[in-house]
């Protein structure tokens, strides 16, 4: 049975039975180890949808369909590996992973030609002293920032944000580009490398950065001024990296407060500190991403914490 089959026969046990109904029938479709069952319930669990949250579960379910030979499952078990998501973190293990199905998925194989040859980026150039503002030149490969825009780039959505007056979803006041964040399910093999580099060019540890978030700009869209250190929080943003990830556009320049512009070509990283040395919001550190006039802007951005970040929860982990 395919995936939209499954769908439709749960919709329908839903509406007959109710919740708990749809849950058993995908259980023992599960069981039966139909492969579209088994990759569904495995998301259920590790997103808490229609069950408890249960990673460990969904790690045990994605390995039992990965065994019976979706390569798909293998790929996100591959990301729970790398992201200890409902199992230890093993880098080692989770290529390896990756490796046996590479004959199989010509995805697998992408993943594998890229983690084979990762650059090996030069000393950060600190292009301000006071507040730090540093560039990484080709942080990312050309064949990386190729592949981010591939597979995360279609899954952007229109930058919103919740009103708290109305509670409504609104666009955006700040910017209007469209991103999405990359959840550690999603974090496969290519995109933790990169966080684990991003991680080891900045000095701190990989946990303490929230999910990479992939932003797009059109013409005319933009990234007002702003400050990324978020109100009221304990556990503050004090790096961020922002990854360019093409040059063919004009305009959508990083801007900061003080008169500092720049512009990195593909794969460059801009990497600047929103903290004091006393861990305050460094006030100084307003900065935008300026209008794009022609082209379209791909960017990816790790927002680096104090400490360990729990996506989770949004809290520290
Ligand atoms: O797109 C940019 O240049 C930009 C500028 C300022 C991105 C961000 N901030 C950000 O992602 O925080
Ligand atoms: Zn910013």
């Amino acid at each position: 049975m395919s995936a939209a089959a499954l769908r439709q026969e749960l919709e329908a046990t839903a509406r007959r039975g109710g919740l708990p109904a749809a849950v058993e029938l995908l259980r023992t479709r599960a069981e039966a180890g139909e492969l579209p069952a088994l990759e569904m319930l495995a998301h259920w669990h590790l997103w808490g949808s229609y069950v408890p949250r249960d990673p460990a579960a969904g790690y045990a379910v994605l390995t039992r369909a990965a065994e019976l030979g979706s390569t798909e499952a293998a790929l996100t078990r591959a990301a729970l590996l790398a992201t200890g998501t409902g199992v230890a973190v093993n880098v080692a293990a989770a290529a390896e992973v990756v490796r046996t199905v590479a004959d199989r998925s010509p995805l697998a194989a992408r993943q594998l030609a890229l983690l084979d040859t990762q650059p090996v980026p030069p000393a950060a150039r600190v292009v301000q002293a006071d507040p730090h503002v540093a560039v990484i030149d080709g942080l990312l490969s050309a064949d990386e920032c190729r592949y981010l825009i591939d597979t995360v780039g279609p899954r952007v959505q229109p930058s919103m944000v919740v009103d708290p007056a109305t509670r409504r979803r609104i666009p955006n006041p700040v910017r209007d580009s469209h991103g999405t964040n990359v959840s550690p399910v999603d974090e496969d093999m290519v995109v933790n490398a990169i966080n684990r580099r991003v991680a080891a060019a900045t000095g701190t540890d990989w946990a303490q950065g929230e999910p990479l978030h992939l932003l797009r700009y059109a013409v005319g869209q933009q990234y007002k001024p702003h400050f990324d250190a978020l109100p009221g929080v304990d556990n503050q943003r004090s790096i961020t990296v922002l990854l360019y990830l093409n040059d063919d556009f004009a305009g959508g320049e990083t801007w900061f407060k003080n008169g500092l512009t720049l512009r990195g070509r593909a794969g460059d990283a801009i990497v600047f500190r929103n903290l004091t040395d006393d861990g305050h919001v460094d006030r100084r550190t307003e900065h935008a991403g300026l209008p794009v006039t022609a082209g379209v802007k791909w960017l990816a951005t790790r927002w680096i914490r104090q400490r360990s970040f729990d996506p989770w929860s949004g809290q520290g982990g």
